[in-house]
């Protein structure tokens, strides 16, 4: 299995799960610092010029964040990661995707990359202001449903932590937003496992 990475991205939380379930894989580097994501020798991997990406044992290309932990989590490590319930499983995905498609991508983008939302100079101040209101929105919300339990779910990992986790890289440790205390507590621990202190040293981030 090749994994397609780019140090400090989403991808890292897809790095932090593989790392957690401990299959064997080839970690590729794609810097978009770089640019390498629109190069020819990975658009010919992965058309859509986005990490994560995973090529699959049987040659298939697999791509999206909660697509991707969903297939890692169900063919590496069912039993672990089976939910409880359909309903459990719903709420799963449904916290995985606020935190990707809202919190991710309409909110921490503004503030990464106002320039892709704005031709204008002068609004990419707005535009950041504007990434923050949802990411403070979203951090209000997931504090809430975090509470005092260890992880987002409540008292067993699932992939939607892989999701919290890349986020709060971002938020606590990177952009070191003001944040509410348990999310923050909870990036601690997440980042002090042994699996996100591996996926964070593979890319050089610590
Ligand atoms: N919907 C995709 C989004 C992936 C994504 O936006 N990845 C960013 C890094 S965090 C990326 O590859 N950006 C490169 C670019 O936009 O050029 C997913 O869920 O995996």
């Amino acid at each position: 299995m090749k994994f397609y990475y780019s140090p400090g991205a989403c991808s890292l939380g897809s790095h932090f799960l593989i790392e957690e379930i401990g299959v064997e894989y080839e970690g590729i580097p794609i810097h978009i610092k770089n640019g390498d994501q629109l190069k020819d020798a990975y658009v010919k991997v992965n058309p859509k010029s986005k990490v994560p990406a995973i090529l699959r044992p049987d040659g298939s290309l697999l791509t999206e964040f909660g697509v991707i932990a969903h297939w890692l989590s169900q063919t590496y490590a069912k039993d672990r990661f089976a939910p409880d319930s359909f309903e459990q499983e719903l709420r799963i995905m449904e916290t995985l995707d606020y935190i990707v498609a809202t919190m991710h991508m309409q909110g921490f983008s503004r503030i990464l990359r106002p320039q892709k939302f704005t031709p204008n100079e002068a609004d990419l101040e707005w535009v950041q202001n504007n990434g923050k209101d949802i990411v403070t929105k979203a951090t209000g919300f997931l504090s809430t449903q975090l509470g005092d339990n260890p992880f987002i779910m409540g008292d067993r990992l699932t992939i939607a932590d892989a999701a919290l986790f890349y986020t709060m890289f971002w938020g606590v440790a990177r952009l070191k937003l003001d944040l509410p205390e348990n999310l923050i507590a909870y990036f601690d621990r997440m980042s002090s496992r042994p699996a996100a202190q591996r996926a964070m040293r593979l890319e050089e981030l610590i």
